[in-house]
């Protein structure tokens, strides 16, 4: 018996040791995150890991989390800031409100009183920028956060392909858009996104590749059209630096009408082009 609790304390050892190999002059620290459940664990410890980068294990009945990472890439704060989006608590992030509401109920840990000296961490964020010298990191921080603008910006330059009735041009976005789509880490978006995206991703690629196929302006609007239905679902549920503006052509799609998304309330119609440029107007604001 004695001898099969020291094979296994050996086994866990060695696996401990193997994760923590990849990174490099590990710096390990213990902090306190709070949670509940088996699924809390995962959903901290997905948001904190970054391969070869941080490593966290987190403890349901201590709320301590073991923070595994190399100092000359990340530091305890950006992983914190990390798990803090996800919905958790640290002493030094409080998560944003409505991440926490949208968290299962099962992991609706009671939140301690706002300390004074935890900061609310919200997506755009930028008051860590000042004191942090790592530019580049937090660049790389805030991408993860907000992964889904690349999304957004390849399909603004898609629609703005196709208001220019360049088919060519179309296809090349519609690749660009292609690649930031299979760039997108499932598990770094927020819950609402998560369930939209699993909705929506299957139609998001076959549209974008029929697009990118063809130089014909007219196949790439029948799929344009379709796709900017379901860019529009997901852009509801993300967060946004600036406004963006869906508007209507009711003459589009053979008078059946077709919508977009635009950065800009002015309407420039991406399904006809310079023949009616203007037709159309906006529907609805997303803030
Ligand atoms: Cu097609």
């Amino acid at each position: 018996m004695k001898s099969i609790k020291i094979l296994m304390a050996i086994t866990l050892l060695l696996s401990f040791t193997a994760c923590n190999a990849q990174i490099k002059n590990a710096k390990t620290e213990s902090v306190k995150i709070y949670g509940n459940c088996g699924m809390c664990e995962s959903t901290i410890e997905t948001a904190g890991n970054i391969k070869k980068v941080a490593q966290v294990d987190w403890n349901k009945d201590t709320k301590m989390a073991t923070l595994t990472y190399d100092p000359s890439k990340t530091n305890q704060d950006e992983i914190l800031k990390r798990i803090a989006l996800a919905g958790y608590d640290s002493d030094q992030f409080l998560a944003p409100d409505d991440v926490y509401a949208q968290l299962p109920e099962c992991c609706q840990y009671e939140r301690v009183k706002k300390s004074e000296t935890a900061k609310s961490v919200t997506i755009a964020d930028h008051s860590m920028h000042n004191h942090n010298t790592m530019t580049d990191k937090t660049t790389e921080t805030k991408q993860e956060v907000n992964q889904l603008k690349a999304v957004f910006d390849n399909y603004f330059a898609l629609k703005d392909a196709l208001v220019a009735s360049d088919g060519n041009l179309a296809s090349a976005k519609a690749k660009e858009l292609l690649n930031a789509l299979n760039a997108v880490q499932m598990n770094k978006l927020s819950n609402e996104e998560h369930t939209v995206w699993m909705k929506v991703i299957k139609d998001l690629k076959f549209d974008t590749e029929h697009i990118e196929e063809t130089k014909d302006v007219g196949h790439q609007r029948d799929h344009f059209n379709t796709l900017s239905d379901n860019m529009y679902q997901l852009l509801k549920v993300s967060k946004q630096e600036t406004p963006t503006y869906y508007q209507h052509c009711p003459m589009a799609n053979n008078g059946k009408g077709a919508n977009w998304l635009s950065k800009e309330n002015a309407v420039k119609n991406p399904y006809y082009g310079s023949q009616m440029l203007t037709c159309g107007k906006t529907v609805e604001t997303i803030e």
